[in-house]
């Protein structure tokens, strides 16, 4: 691989670009934004690169790997490690062999998340370092470091970015050679120290404690963190993306960057605190930094709550240190996004709303089915939550009303989080019975074209083991499984749903029919795999 390179990468692909020259041997994840061309890109620099999936099985699968002593990466969106949060808060008990980075891709602003939920307060809360870059050349550095990191500690290490710097491109200055090289694959056992029975979890979570003491002071002497001298009226703190906009914002002020942002280095803020006349701490999302670095004991001040929400940018930060609370300018109202044209959901979304159905709703492209001119979801809570929200509402309702709901659900959101809510359809079925519509449009479409269980394609298109949902609905019990593709006869489909509804039973419609923008690059798959 070429050494000494300068080009204009996302923060994404430096990422990618880091992992190939510390011979990761496994990145493992579940598409979101705007993590997903992390494992994309890691994949065509000829790394080995597959979607799990869901986030849990991502992270588990590192896991194991990492015990075997290869280099791993799992890449996810802020809310993907809420599903991860399982073995993410036992791993660094057990600790890892082979480096094992996690990278959360934060949304704050919420360009296209349910929520703007902070992770860092995960690296808290689980005791996992956390390193946080600004630019695309620090999200290189720092996966690099966090290799480094977590092979010296043998603790998992998570490397949180956020939208901007995910997907802004900046130069990167790479070379291979900064990297150490990978040890062979080996295995040894341990049964104290991975099986995290009581008895081995006590002392475990004593190492812990330990091992991220050793991390504090580490941090605090050779960390990754500058400070930029300048006039020390003003000393900002910071780290990521609020860092670039505190210079521009104010480049005359004194600045301490920060690259490791748990566990803090609170001496080296301590220091800089008291060298400064007035210290403001700039970050956005939640005050994390401000409450860790007042629960220090050292005064500095924060934002005014009206920042907390969305992105900051360079005049936020202006009225930030300016402590100007005036209203915001609303943004102009952008169009209203919709379903494309010729989409297959907008059949179904059609009889849905000619019906009167109570629709628990899911996440991708089809929650659009809530908007104009459709308005026929009435639910979105989570990936997977359109099943178990469903049958809650039905279990709930008078039954004239609960025979109205159904439950819609795309098909990379099925085996995402769906499975186990068709398990509970079957364990504990409503008295008036249910129907789930499994949207399968052959692709994760809203995060761009992405292969999944349901497609039996790998990340790189090869042909693999397929899920099939109506054969997995059949063989948990489902009485009444239907396949159509809706798009062939839309009044023939409204007839069915309403036969389902009607019947009492639990119900499965996969309605099958290609995503219209994934058809054309689903064929050239196909004709390759074919012609092979
Ligand atoms: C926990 C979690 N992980 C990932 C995402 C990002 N995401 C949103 S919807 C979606 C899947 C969409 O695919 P599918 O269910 O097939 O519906 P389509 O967009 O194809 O209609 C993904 C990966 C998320 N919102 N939450
Ligand atoms: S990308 Fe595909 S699934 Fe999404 S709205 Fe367009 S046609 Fe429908």
């Amino acid at each position: 691989m070429a050494e000494n390179r300068r080009e204009l990468l996302s923060g994404n692909e430096a990422v990618a670009l880091a992992a190939r020259h510390a011979g990761v041997a496994l990145g493992s994840g579940y598409p979101g934004t705007p993590s997903t061309e992390i494992l994309e890109r890691f994949s065509a620099l000829g790394g080995r690169a597959q979607w799990a999936p869901n986030e849990k099985v991502a992270l588990e699968v590192a896991i194991g790997a990492s015990y075997a002593h290869a280099r791993t990466l799992v890449t996810m969106k802020h809310v993907g490690l809420n599903v991860a949060a399982d073995p993410l808060f036992t791993v660094p008990y057990t600790g890892v062999s082979g480096a094992l980075v996690i990278v959360s891709a934060d949304d704050p602003g919420m360009a296209s998340s349910q929520n703007e939920q902070d992770n860092r307060h995960y690296a808290v809360a689980a005791g996992v370092p956390m390193l946080e870059p600004s630019d695309s050349q620090e999200a290189y550095e720092l996966a690099l470091r966090a290799i480094e990191i977590s092979e010296r500690w043998r603790l998992p290490v998570l490397l949180r970015m956020t939208t901007r710097v995910c997907h802004s491109k900046s130069i990167v200055r790479s070379d291979a050679a900064l990297a150490s090289a990978p040890g062979p694959p080996s295995y040894e056992r341990d049964i104290a120290g991975r099986v995290m029975i009581p008895a081995n979890a006590r002392p475990a979570h004593r190492r812990l404690r330990a091992k991220l003491a050793q991390i504090a002071e580490w941090n605090e002497a050779s960390g990754p963190h500058r400070e930029i001298e300048g006039d020390r009226s003003l000393g900002i703190i910071s780290s990521g993306v609020a860092f670039l906009h505190a210079r521009e914002a104010a480049p005359e002020a004194a600045m301490l960057k920060l690259g490791m942002t748990y566990p803090l280095p609170l001496e080296t803020i301590r220091r800089f605190a008291r060298g400064v006349a007035r210290c403001v701490v700039i970050e956005e999302g939640d005050p994390y930094l401000l409450d860790a670095i007042r629960a220090a004991d050292v005064a500095v001040e924060g934002k005014p709550e009206m920042y907390r929400f969305g992105e900051l940018n360079v005049g936020r930060v202006k009225k930030i240190l300016a402590r100007d609370e005036s209203p915001e300018e609303a943004a102009p109202p952008g169009k209203p996004p919709e379903l494309c044209p010729g989409c297959p959901h907008r059949i179904v979304f059609g009889a849905l709303r000619n019906l009167g159905c109570i629709v628990s709703g899911d996440i991708g492209c089809y929650s659009l089915g809530a908007l104009p001119p459709f308005e026929a979801m009435e639910t979105l809570v989570a990936m997977g939550a359109a099943i178990g929200v469903g049958l809650g509402l039905r279990h709930a309702l008078p039954e004239t009303e609960a025979r109205r709901v159904v439950s819609v659900i795309g098909d990379s959101t099925f085996v995402h989080g769906g499975i186990t809510g068709l398990v509970e359809m079957i364990y504990n079925p409503p008295k008036t019975g249910h129907v789930l519509i499994i949207l399968d449009n052959g692709t994760t479409a809203m995060t761009g074209l992405q292969e999944h269980p349901g497609t039996g394609r790998t990340l790189d298109h090869q042909r693999t083991g397929r899920v099939v949902f109506e054969d997995l609905a059949r063989a948990l019990g489902v009485p009444r499984v239907h396949v159509v593709d809706p798009t062939l006869d839309p009044p023939g489909f409204e007839r069915l749903v309403a036969e389902c509804l009607a019947s009492g039973e639990v119900c499965v419609i996969v309605a099958r029919r290609t995503c219209l923008l994934a058809t054309g690059k689903i064929k050239e798959i196909e004709k390759c795999l074919s012609a092979r």
